[in-house]
């Protein structure tokens, strides 16, 4: 077992299927730690809260939080669980911003925008490869777009970096404001 392994299940509890195990959490997405160490450990038994907190601290792309005690833990981004965490506001926002789909998606997105899905939100990152990975993650046939984020801006919407790194988050992104690279 990985501390990548881990950490997949660990994000699928946290932000898609914390009901299938029985763990409560709060409106704003907390849970508390020992319940997840605990179910965590049902599937891989000997993994300890130190590897969590590896986990947490480590993560590339700041998925993970605890609070000021450490007894509660939360994904900071990329929920399907009906919770609100309130997006602070970022104004240092890149020009330009990318998303990478399979291509089979082309049309639908042309007609109706970027679409959260079964997400929250549309996520955006500033790095063009990163966004060709993340296409990658659904298909070998991608295609990239870039979102103008000055429009998108000054026609109000708003775009939150949730964890201050490459990973940004949208409600959603109409087609107008979408170029194939
Ligand atoms: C597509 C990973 C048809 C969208 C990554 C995507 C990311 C549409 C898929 C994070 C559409 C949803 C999110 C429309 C959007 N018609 N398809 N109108 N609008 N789509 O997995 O962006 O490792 O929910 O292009 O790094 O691929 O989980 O979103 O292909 O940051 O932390 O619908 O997941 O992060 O798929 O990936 P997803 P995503 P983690």
């Amino acid at each position: 077992m990985t501390k990548k392994q881990i950490s997949k299940f660990m994000s699928g509890l946290l932000r898609h299927f914390p009901d299938e195990y029985d763990l409560d959490y709060s409106s704003d997405g907390w849970f508390d730690v020992m319940e997840v160490l605990d179910c965590i450990q049902e599937k891989y038994n000997s993994v300890s809260v130190k590897d969590i907190e590896t986990i947490v601290n480590e993560d590339s792309k700041g998925r993970y939080e605890f609070d000021s005690k450490k007894n509660r833990i939360r994904a900071v981004y990329g929920h399907s669980i009906d919770i609100d965490i309130e997006d602070e506001e970022d104004n240092d926002i890149p020009d330009v911003l990318y998303h990478g789909t399979p291509i089979s998606n082309k049309s639908s997105i042309l007609n109706v925008g970027l679409q959260p899905q079964s997400r929250q939100k549309v996520h955006l990152t500033e790095d063009k490869n990163e966004a060709k990975k993340v296409g990658k993650r659904h298909s070998d046939d991608i295609l990239v777009f870039s979102i103008n984020t000055s429009e998108l801006i000054n026609d109000g919407f708003k775009i939150s970096n949730p964890s201050g790194n490459s990973v940004y988050t949208i409600s959603e992104v109409p087609a107008k404001y979408l170029t194939i690279e």
